[in-house]
């Protein structure tokens, strides 16, 4: 086997109609390459160009993932015991790494899920972020000194870091988000066991490299590639073996519960962040053309494939009308197609054909629940394109701009994630009948209100039950130091970025360091101090 930095990309014998290369793709574990155990491989394939192939990479079996969570066992005394600030050097040189080949990951993540090049960019940025901000941590990561009860006495307390830590992730982020987990992990002193997302192998390849390269310890990031329904379940799996101290998941609802419970059964830690219905308000005082360009943006950006994306778009119904036609001719408008090579395009191809068979069941349920369409008519094909697309629709996984309007509460549409271009929408008679539909859904991940009356924000910003709350601003837009996560159906409480995140990585360790040579009893031995009896007289003061 060889170490994964003593060799080049290995170009598979595929013509790509782009000229791009195939690459053949490996697990790494213990900073060696490897191919699954059975041989299994699964094909990596470009979705907004369906005969561009990426390469081939193995289908982890349980050995495998086994194999590695060994490897990261067997790295985490050393890892742990490295000085944080130097952990923190090797984070830094990493974010040093993705700048200097930014230009060629935003490239590789545009072709390997179809995210247009601008938000590539955006979200490489957020990776460097991340990194950026748990150099400096390292030379942090603070604990307290605290005040022992008894003389002679001092109490401390240590973050420590739990050990292995499994990480799965979702593709439609598939830098920033396994960053967000991966790079507080090990700041912390854990190792990880990172199974990368199906639909993009190539790109976690590629940057399990750019760590490697960093100077990051064979070991203590190891990579395994397969499904969901495979690896995916396997490394959770291990929770019920005692080989996982850890599991971070971003994904559905249904699979969070699942991990969720395996993890509680077994008292493992578990951050999961999930689904979301992100509700916008738009109010009477709202500036009406920003708040069309925020839930324009909110719903259609991603090609409505971020867990922040607009779900129910709730209007008032003074200001219905003339919010609604300024926003369809938006959506009638709106330019897509691959942004390698149209300029433009405000979203380019669904992450892949199970994301697009998914989304058109959510448009059917719309359809059954009697909701109102407005625009939008499934899959663009050559026959059926929207005048705003560019290119040969038949040669990708592209989704109208969808609109349903007179959705309501009795509708599971109005309940629902419908991961894509979508938006429900629905109308409001007042300020509280806004806020109540805005909470009314079973999610709380992100939600937005658009208002300049700053009572109706204040009341907004107290009364809805969200992780994240926009005001006057779209629903996405998370920053690499600002705590990420939802409540309800959206997560377990547990948050991405920034301090906030540290929390989720390591935990308190309390230490009492007894100098006074002898056995001191907390509660028992502690002097107490009698009050004096007082005889002023207060009553007569005022
Ligand atoms: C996700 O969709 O899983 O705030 C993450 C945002 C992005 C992150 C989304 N920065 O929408």
């Amino acid at each position: 086997m060889t170490h994964v930095l003593e060799t080049g990309f290995e170009i598979m014998e595929i013509q790509n109609p782009n000229g791009s290369p195939a690459i053949k793709g490996y697990n790494i574990i213990a900073g060696k390459l490897s191919q699954s155990s059975d041989g299994k491989t699964f094909m990596s394939h470009n979705p907004a160009w369906l005969d561009d192939s990426l390469g081939e990479f193995p289908l982890s079996t349980k050995d495998d993932v086994h194999e590695a969570l060994v490897a990261a066992r067997e790295a985490f005394p050393s890892w742990a015991s490295t000085p944080a600030p130097t952990r923190g050097q090797v984070i830094g040189n990493m974010g040093r790494l993705l700048m200097e080949r930014k230009e060629d990951l935003v490239r590789l993540q545009a072709r390997e899920i179809g995210k247009t090049m601008k938000e590539c960019g955006g979200e490489i940025q957020e990776a460097i972020d991340t990194c950026l901000f748990f150099q400096s941590e390292g030379r942090r990561l603070y604990g307290q000194t605290v005040n022992s009860e008894l003389p002679d006495k001092e109490l401390f307390t240590y973050r420590r870091p739990l050990g292995v830590c499994g990480i799965i992730n979702a593709c439609n982020f598939p830098s920033a988000v396994p960053f967000w987990k991966m790079i507080p992990a090990i700041m912390c002193g854990n190792t990880c066991v990172w199974k990368s997302p199906q639909d993009s192998p190539l790109l976690s390849f590629a940057l399990a490299r750019i760590m490697h390269e960093a100077g990051l310890p064979n070991g203590v990031i190891n990579l395994i590639h397969g499904k969901g329904s495979g690896a995916g379940q396997h490394l959770v799996d291990a929770a019920d073996l005692g080989m996982v101290d850890k599991i971070s998941f971003t994904g559905s609802t249904p699979v969070g519960k699942m991990i969720g419970e395996t993890c509680g059964r077994n008292l493992v830690s578990a951050s999961l962040e999930l689904g979301g219905k992100n509700p916008l308000v738009v109010m009477p005082s709202a500036n009406i053309e920003n708040a069309v360009e925020g839930a324009y943006w909110a719903g259609f950006g991603t090609a409505g494939q971020r867990c922040t994306s607009l779900g129910n778009l709730i209007i008032h119904e003074d200001v219905y009308d003339d919010f609604m036609s300024r926003f369809m001719e938006k959506v009638m408008a709106t330019p897509i197609g691959d942004s390698m090579r149209y300029e433009g395009v405000l979203y380019g191809s669904m992450l892949s054909e199970k994301y697009a068979d998914d989304f058109l069941k959510g448009l059917e349920m719309c359809e059954a629940d009697g909701a109102v369409k407005l625009w939008g008519s499934g899959r663009v094909t050559n026959e059926n394109r929207p005048t705003g697309f560019q290119g040969e629709a038949g040669e990708g996984v592209y989704m109208w701009p969808h609109v349903y309007e007179n959705v309501n509460e009795d509708m599971r549409c109005f309940h629902e994630e419908i991961f894509g271009p979508v938006v429900t929408v629905v109308k409001a008679k007042d300020f509280d009948d806004a806020l109540r539909l805005a909470n009314a859904s079973p999610f709380g991940l992100s939600s937005a209100c658009y208002t300049n009356d700053r009572l109706e924000a204040f009341r907004f910003k107290t009364g809805i039950k969200a992780g994240m709350t926009g005001i006057n601003n779209s629903t996405t837009g998370a920053e690499a130091h600002l705590p990420f996560g939802g409540v309800k159906e959206s997560g377990n409480g547990s948050r991405e970025s920034g301090i906030w995140v540290i929390e989720s990585y390591s935990y308190w360790h309390a230490v009492n360091d007894e100098l006074s040579g002898k056995l001191q009893l907390a509660q028992m031995d502690v002097e107490e101090i009698e009050m004096e009896e007082a005889d002023a007289d207060y009553s007569g003061l005022a």
